[in-house]
């Protein structure tokens, strides 16, 4: 295979003006007839039209209603020596039923739906399957009516009616031009929940959630989180609904979380169905995040929209930034809104960072790649979201709306690049730093890597000032061996040694506001800042909101720490202060060689101030879980140089261990305290109390385990049998089974017999199971006989990765086995899906990029897994590009 290069990019040789769409659906035999109006492309030399395909039966091809000349070159149809403008005719079958890539048009139990992007349209037909490419769509679908009662496309139902033989037809037409990417169809038996909703300016739209008809009463939070999410972008940024109808459908079939298609947004139903008794606090949140960001890719994707692939954080980065930020204005206060800004840095540190150090690292705009869906990565999405909050810290929040305006005036109804967005909040925001800086803060999407920003204090008590000196670096990537700096807002903060904040007063800036807090924009390799009339040394809280995704070194003592942790106001600099301690003792005792089993890790300090912020009244419940939840494994791992997996789960077990016996009697009240009053409300606060007896809940059945003592774990199948929402329900379940008492079996079994029927929780049943602790050596055997539970299907996404993901990229501790069998047994399920689902596939091949860090005996045997997928001669070039930079 080869690599599509970004610097190779050319304009198209011809546009596509309109283009009608005729279906006749049938599951072995869809045939699809492709009317085009065509235009050469008079700014670039004349060339032959060449139109994408893949997998498709041609059966006839018209110019102008003539039989054509045409030649295949390898998918591609060519035709030379045509006017420069025509009509095209091109017909085409394809076999739905038998698409497991879910690339396409594909069935998924019984109905109908397509997946486009990233260039899935050229299995339905012949096309310039590109993103720049925008025209005009209508489309006609004909089908048996009681088979497919329900025939959707993009746009607006123009005619309806039947058909002989039983068939009916729909014909739809899409008032927007759109790239092929956002076509989509749905045809089956679905039922809608429907809402009429007017918008400021007066105007009527009908929205609709289409699910299969026993989830109807699963609809109303992604119904409400649709209402919310079009309310917010018109308030925030001046963005109205373009559209007289907007739906949303699931299906339990499919690749992703959820897709943009203009006006028909195709959902997995991990990301709609909700009810109490069936989804969880985290379902129920990421159920708004996916609505609100499909829904504000309506104008942040599909009004203005990628000119290549190579853009594609210009929609997705732009589009996590715009739900994160609908998220946290969705949240009644600034602990909850802190607590969502922790929990995106979670994400991004512990998926993201490990990405940009590995052998997938790549810049936020990628230079080239050999399949773009495996560029759909958290560099994409997290990182890209990330470069535009800083845009926004830099401009302003009030700047940052006005250069969305500028960006959505400018570029409507176009295809462009993320220069044209950085040069809109720029030009909009003439006099700010971003502007004075823009070609260098730009390097945040040419360069891969996380830059490192290393800071030392010095306190001089003589002139009363405080210095902080900075110094940043990045690490070479793959085919980037030297970085130049990056544009680095640092936003700080100083306490006192009591834990008071000081009023800054920055050297050479006499008559700046005296602020508490201030965001320094860093620019040089080294770099510092000195604050005048400081009393005596003080606290730095640096890169506070994690103002910059950057790793940030600072030699704390841990007086410093805990200063932070017990005073900081900003609420994240005070959750990482718990979190560095935690790391700072893991990796001692990673590290010292000594014996992990009795040894005790946590200095009594760091319990006393975790029993202190537990027990702290002016505190959420949800921020307390975040600070009292220990670092992951994975990013534990990512501090070391050399990481030996076993040791790594055995030491934050210990801490775990500790953390629930030390604190026994502040988990018995924590517990009491977060108990639930009322109905059942999603909503961060009352999550937050779940989350936190949650928690509490794990660690009493822990320190039972060590106690022996058996009446917390029989309180908690008390709680898992009474429970009224799936919160609690499930976190009881997850307490059981991660202390490995005994009555997790009864209560698993318990639990599949009541759900066995709701798809969506028997994969948390099969996904609890291959994460949970590896005890006795035994989840790989576990695992294998999940797999051949018969509720289990390799052909579903969402089943596939409860079991397969859950323990191959979620469980390192029972994973990385030191007699290979993991391994093995990944890279012969990597093999098994590459046939069925490459996209799947090679999600799969990555979880283990992290081979070339592992400890032996563990890095031979990750190698040689790696090395016998990449022997297959038959690869996907999706799997095949991952295994091959890995092994690189
Ligand atoms: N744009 C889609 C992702 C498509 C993935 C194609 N492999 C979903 C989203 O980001 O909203
Ligand atoms: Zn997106």
């Amino acid at each position: 295979p080869v690599a599509v290069r970004r610097e190779d990019y050319a304009a198209p040789a011809w546009w596509i003006d309109t283009v009608d769409l005729t279906f006749d659906l049938d599951p072995a035999k869809t045939r699809v007839l492709n009317r085009m109006r065509m235009r050469r492309n008079t700014d670039v030399p004349v060339q032959p039209l060449r139109l994408d395909g893949d997998e498709l039966n041609l059966a006839r091809v018209l110019v102008n209603g003539q039989g054509a000349s045409f030649r295949m070159e390898g998918d591609q149809l060519v035709i030379d020596a045509l006017p420069d403008a025509f009509e095209l005719e091109i017909f085409t079958t394809c076999c739905p039923a038998k698409n497991t890539k879910l690339m396409g048009l594909f069935v998924s139990e019984d109905t109908f739906f397509t997946q486009c992007e990233a260039e899935g349209f050229r299995r339905i037909t012949y096309f310039l399957d590109r993103p720049d490419v925008m025209a005009s769509y209508q489309v006609m679908l004909r089908a048996n009516r009681s088979a497919y009662p329900v025939l959707l496309s993009n746009g607006n139902l123009v005619e309806q009616g039947d058909l002989p033989e039983g068939r009916h037809y729909a014909k739809w037409v899409d008032p927007f031009k759109k790239p092929s990417y956002l076509f989509a169809l749905v045809a089956g038996k679905l039922v809608a929940r429907e809402q009429r909703i007017k918008a400021r300016n007066g105007k009527e739209h009908l929205l609709q959630v289409y699910v299969r008809s026993g989830d109807l009463d699963k609809t109303e939070h992604a119904m409400n989180s649709l209402i919310h999410s079009i309310a917010w972008d018109e308030a925030r940024f001046g963005l109205p609904l373009d559209l007289d109808r907007f739906m949303i459908v699931a299906t339990s079939d499919f690749n992703m979380g959820a897709m943009e298609n203009k006006g028909l947004n195709i959902f997995n139903t991990k990301y709609v169905l909700a009810n109490q008794a069936t989804a969880t606090d985290a379902d129920y949140s990421n159920i708004e995040s996916v609505v609100g960001h499909e829904y504000f890719h309506n104008w942040s994707g599909d009004r203005v929209t990628c000119r290549d692939w190579f853009q594609l954080s210009l929609k997705e980065g732009l589009t996590v930034f715009r739900d994160q930020e609908f998220s946290q204005d969705l949240c009644a206060d600034a602990s909850a809104r802190a607590v969502k800004r922790i929990e995106d840095v979670r994400v991004l540190r512990t998926s993201q960072f490990p990405e940009d150090a590995g052998p997938m690292a790549h810049p936020v705009r990628p230079d080239s790649y050999i399949e773009i869906s495996n560029f759909y990565t958290v560099t994409i999405y997290e990182k890209g979201a990330e470069v535009v909050r800083m845009m926004q810290t830099l401009v302003g929040r009030k700047g940052f709306a006005r250069g969305i305006t500028l960006y959505f005036e400018r570029h409507d109804g176009h295809a462009v690049t993320c220069d044209d967005f950085a040069q809109a909040i720029a030009d909009a925001n003439p006099e700010s730093e971003l502007a004075a800086l823009l070609p260098q803060f730009k390097r945040w999407y040419s360069q891969a890597g996380t830059p490192r920003v290393a800071t030392q204090g010095h306190y001089d008590a003589v002139a009363r000032t405080y210095t902080l000196n900075f110094t940043q670096s990045c690490a070479p990537t793959p085919g980037q061996s030297i970085k130049e700096p990056f544009v680095i807002p640092v936003t700080l903060g100083l306490l006192a040694q009591d834990g008071q904040e000081l009023t800054l007063h920055l050297a050479g800036d006499e008559d700046a506001d005296a602020v508490r807090s201030h965001t320094l924009v860093l620019t040089q390799q080294h770099e510092s800042v000195t604050f005048n009339g400081i009393d005596s040394e003080p606290v730095p809280s640096i890169l506070r909101g994690f103002s910059a995704p950057v790793r940030l070194d600072f030699e704390y003592t841990d007086a410093q720490l805990l200063t932070l942790l017990a005073n900081d106001p900003d609420p994240f600099n005070r959750w990482e202060a718990g979190q560095r301690l935690a790391l700072r003792s893991a990796i001692s005792l990673i590290t010292s060689g000594a014996d992990v089993v009795g040894t005790t890790t946590l200095n009594d300090a760091f319990v006393d101030a975790m029993r202190g912020v537990l027990r702290n009244p002016t505190l959420d419940s949800a921020f307390k879980e975040l600070v009292l939840t220990l670092p992951s494994e994975t990013y534990i791992a990512e501090q070391l140089e050399v990481v030996d997996p076993q040791r790594v789960h055995a030491v934050r077990e210990a801490m775990r261990a500790q953390l629930a016996t030390a604190l026994f009697s502040d988990w018995e009240w924590a517990y009491e305290q977060n108990q639930d009053t009322g109905a059942y409300n999603p909503d961060p606060l009352s999550a937050g109390r779940r989350a936190l007896a949650g928690l509490a809940l794990v660690n009493l059945c822990l320190a039972a385990r060590a106690s022996g003592d058996s009446v917390w774990p029989g309180k908690t199948l008390q709680r898992f049998k009474d429970a009224g929402n799936m919160t609690d329900r499930f976190n009881a379940l997850n307490a059981l089974v991660s202390s490995g008492h005994a009555l997790a079996q009864q209560a698993l079994a318990r639990f599949h017999a009541i759900f066995k029927n709701e798809a969506l929780v028997i994969d948390k049943w099969f996904s609890l199971q291959a994460g949970s602790p590896d005890r006795g050596g035994n989840v790989l055997a576990l695992v294998k006989q999940l797999m051949k539970h018969p509720d289990f299907s390799l052909k579903n996404p969402n089943r596939a990765r409860s079991v397969i993901f859950s323990y191959c990229s979620a469980n390192p501790g029972a994973f990385h086995r030191a007699d290979a069998a993991g391994y093995v047994w990944w890279s012969d399920r990597v093999i098994e899906l590459d046939a069925i689902n490459p996209q799947v596939a090679a999600r799969l091949a990555r979880a283990l990029d992290r081979w070339s860090k592992l400890a032996e005996p563990y890095r031979s045997a990750a190698r040689e897994a790696i090395a016998r997928i990449a022997a297959r001669p038959d690869l996907s070039k999706d799997t095949q590009e991952v295994v091959t930079r890995a092994l690189a």
